[in-house]
């Protein structure tokens, strides 16, 4: 990609998981802005040893290798510059309605989910001996062309996704959706770098964020609550009023509560 940092760009007909991949090349020290492309992946990782589902050659399936100067507190940034990039990424095929649900999903107005973004990273001591930022490698899996329709889902994901070609009525091209993607991730990237760029991401989450304003059940490990989504944090975590208190949600699983349900 001209004119971008995301001129190395590895393509793979079938690899494991592109994130995999990307995380061997930083403990190796690869630098910023490596990309990797995959048709199909055989081990497609979601969140917490979930399962990332796409058939050969028809969805994008991409990971970026990030060094960002940003505190780790901050890192949450890194996941919503990505989804922010995407969201750019397809409204610029004509699709509309697509919002983030915090913390890591593209859904359409359906609560449908599009795509979903993993950020990793364990390589706090590597990158320390180097000096340089410690690497996050992102990466997204977005249903461009599968399902073409309900029918071709899975019973686990029946209702539950959808793709960019369904809401734009017809194939898209992955390619191109490809290199939009990069061109909007390299400014997105910019601003993880600077405290006014950190500002904009922020508030353009929350200008996206179909989670804010609605009631949510948010699932920690040590166990769920129920509140209000109230904002999004400077850091890009979750705002919640719950109980008369405030709790913010710096990673979970947080499910929109119909009013009833
Ligand atoms: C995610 O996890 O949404 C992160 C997915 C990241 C995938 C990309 S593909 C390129 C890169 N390389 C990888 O190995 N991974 C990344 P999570 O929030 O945990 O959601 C996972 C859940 O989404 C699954 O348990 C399913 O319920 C659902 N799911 C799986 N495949 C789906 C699909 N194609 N569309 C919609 N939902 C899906």
């Amino acid at each position: 990609m001209p004119e971008t940092r995301f001129a190395d760009i590895r393509r793979f007909e079938s690899i494991d998981s592109t994130n995999r991949y990307l995380l061997d090349e930083a403990r190796a020290g690869a630098p910023e802005g490596v990309v990797a492309v995959a048709d199909h992946q055989t081990a497609g990782r979601g969140r917490l040893g979930r399962t990332w589902e796409a058939p050969a050659g028809a969805n994008l399936l991409v990971s970026v290798l990030l060094r960002p100067a940003i505190d780790p507190g901050g890192r949450h940034l890194v996941t919503t510059a990505v989804a922010l990039a995407a969201v750019d990424a397809i409204r610029a095929t004509g699709v509309a309605g697509v919002a983030i649900k915090w913390p890591n999903d593209l859904v359409d107005a359906g609560g449908r989910k599009l795509a979903g973004v993993l950020a990793e990273s364990d390589l706090a001591p590597v990158a320390a001996a180097d000096g340089r930022p410690s690497p996050v490698v992102v990466g997204i899996g977005i249903n461009v062309n599968w399902p073409s329709a309900d029918s071709d889902l899975p019973p686990e994901l029946a209702g539950l996704a959808v793709s960019v070609s369904q809401l734009a009525g017809g194939p898209v091209d992955r390619e191109a959706l490809l290199l939009a993607f990069l061109t909007a991730l390299e400014p997105r990237t910019a601003d993880l770098g600077t405290p006014s760029g950190r500002a904009r991401l922020g508030a353009d989450l929350l200008a996206d964020c179909t989670t804010v304003g609605t009631r949510v059940r948010v699932d920690l490990p040590e166990g769920s609550f129920e509140g209000t989504a109230t904002g999004i944090s400077p850091e890009g975590h979750l705002v919640v009023a719950t109980g008369g208190a405030t709790r913010t949600v710096v990673a979970g699983d947080v499910v929109h509560v119909r009013p009833g349900s």
